[in-house]
């Protein structure tokens, strides 16, 4: 029999009310059933949302410094559990483990952040244009938050946003992505472990249109924090529109990685293997674009499919073993339709291009680290998010066709340039129109207290992460005292 887990409210583990369930299968060995999972509805996340608007009286006047004393210990909690975090994350997901004990390590940071922030969330006082008045503005927390996330970093991602909402004040109800039900469960089990009161952090599985959708056209929910696919984050938007509800969205990307001819060329190809097929490329941050000076242009390709046929696919809990399964069936077949689509197209496949089904794998969903060369800017492949192992090479004439070729997409999320030129460097740095620039480093690697975040399609201006997301959790309210004893009118009684 399968383990079964629960929905988290109220402080009480409990069932969907329809008593329905779904189950959880490991991605690399489909046999697996890792547990169930409530199929929980409306009347769920409506029981949820209760439970949190209830609870929000006091966590709202509980000093913030004693939230984040919370936080430490939650920190305290996962560094112990990070072994064990790791291992389920693996089974649950297919990463490798040396992936999910970073994911696990980025909550971590996350939450020893949150914890120190809860004796700052500083905002500013100002000199009043006036005598004997006093102005500053404080933050404030919002209400109830609906947080929704994805299954490629199923504890990072949650943490960038349920840890600061706490220590902003607010009531959290989430719904994780249902990949990723059995991680989710175990960061709730942490918090409660910690010592958040009951109804403050509230977890509701289930799928998009059941449960997300629901808690985002709730009237009681104040905020919404989603990570996801720009398709999604549209429908979410819109429904945000409707009542001018709080929103952050960190969407979609097509993320590129410039190689010049100056570039260290050994360096960069460790960059693109990791940009790339880390991961298995189920990154919103994964490097899906390679924009290659044409006089390196065909040593590297050489030099990158060897290594990329070289790569270790397998269980990710296996020693030695690079690149781990596709989340799911639907995945695995979307990366197919896009390498059938990019040989339509007239891109040259260099390697892979197919699902790997020799001996063990055959249980699981592997697809094969694909690179396909002669991409033209426009193509399909070139445009679109694929979430997968599948990797574009674009040649270049220089240094500006290079940026202009990043730059012709709807996303902008990361982007990366292999140069020893200085002045390329900051050309670069200003001219490139995505959320995160690097240098001489792959589009993958973000840390937690930096903020995090793209423009253009990728997301609608907030930040994650470091002291950015605070802004997002917290509302400002502006406060004048005047102790002068008589009308005074701004802008008025003293010019
Ligand atoms: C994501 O791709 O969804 O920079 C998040 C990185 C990670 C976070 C990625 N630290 O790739």
């Amino acid at each position: 029999m399968a383990q079964k887990f629960q929905n988290f409210i109220n402080g009480e583990w409990k069932d969907a009310k329809s008593g329905q369930t779904f189950e959880n299968r490991n991605p690399a060995n489909w046999d697996e059933v890792i547990g169930t999972f409530p199929k929980s509805a409306e009347e769920d996340v409506n029981e949820a949302v209760a439970a949190a608007k209830a609870a929000w009286e006091e966590w709202r006047l509980t000093p913030a410094p004693k939230r984040g004393d919370i936080l430490k210990k939650v920190g305290d909690l996962m560094v112990e559990r990070k072994e064990e975090l790791a291992r389920e994350m693996t089974r649950e997901m297919g990463k490798v483990l040396a992936e999910t004990r970073g994911d696990v390590q980025e909550g971590i940071d996350t939450a020893y952040y949150a914890a120190s922030e809860g004796r700052r969330l500083f905002s500013y006082t100002a000199p009043s244009e006036l005598p004997n008045k006093f102005a500053m503005a404080i933050r404030t927390p919002i209400g109830v938050a609906g947080i929704v996330t994805p299954w490629n970093f199923p504890m990072a991602i949650p943490t960038w946003k349920i840890f600061p909402a706490l220590v902003c004040g607010n009531c959290v109800v989430f719904k994780p992505a249902s990949d990723t039900p059995k991680t989710a469960t175990s960061l709730v089990q942490i918090l409660h472990d910690a010592g958040v009161p009951k109804g403050v952090v509230n977890i509701v599985h289930g799928g998009g249109g059941a449960v997300g959708m629901k808690i985002v056209e709730h009237p009681d929910v104040a905020l919404i924090s989603f990570t996801g696919s720009s398709g999604v984050g549209k429908t979410i938007a819109q429904s945000c529109g409707k009542t001018l509800k709080r929103v952050s969205l960190e969407l979609g990307g097509k993320n590129a990685q410039v190689v010049m001819d100056d570039a260290n060329l050994d360096l960069a190809l460790d960059g693109v293997l990791w940009g790339a097929f880390g991961t298995t490329g189920q990154r919103c941050t994964a490097t899906s674009r390679l924009i290659l000076h044409e006089k390196i242009h065909d040593k590297f390709v050489d030099m990158l499919v060897k290594r990329t046929e070289k790569l270790r696919l397998g269980d990710g809990l296996e020693k030695g073993v690079e690149v781990g399964p596709c989340v799911n069936e639907g995945q695995l077949n979307t990366d197919h339709e896009y390498v059938e689509i990019g040989k339509a197209e007239g891109a040259k496949l260099m390697c892979g291009g197919e699902r790997a089904t020799e001996g063990d794998l055959k249980k699981g969903w592997f697809y094969k680290p694909t690179i396909f060369t002669n991409v033209k800017p426009g193509m399909r492949i070139e445009q679109e998010e694929i979430f997968g192992p599948v990797l574009s090479v674009i040649k270049v004439k220089n240094f500006d066709e290079a940026i202009e070729v990043l730059n012709d997409t709807v996303y902008g999320l990361s982007s990366s340039v292999y140069t020893r030129n200085v002045n390329d460097s900051f050309r670069a740095i200003r001219d490139i129109k995505a959320g995160i620039t690097y240098i001489n480093a792959p589009t993958i690697g973000a840390e937690a207290h930096l903020p995090f975040g793209g423009v253009k399609e990728t997301g609608n201006g907030h930040r994650e992460g470091g002291w950015a997301v605070y802004d997002f959790f917290s509302e400002l309210k502006t406060v004048y005292v005047d102790y002068s004893d008589k009308l005074q009118r701004a802008q008025i009684d003293n010019y």
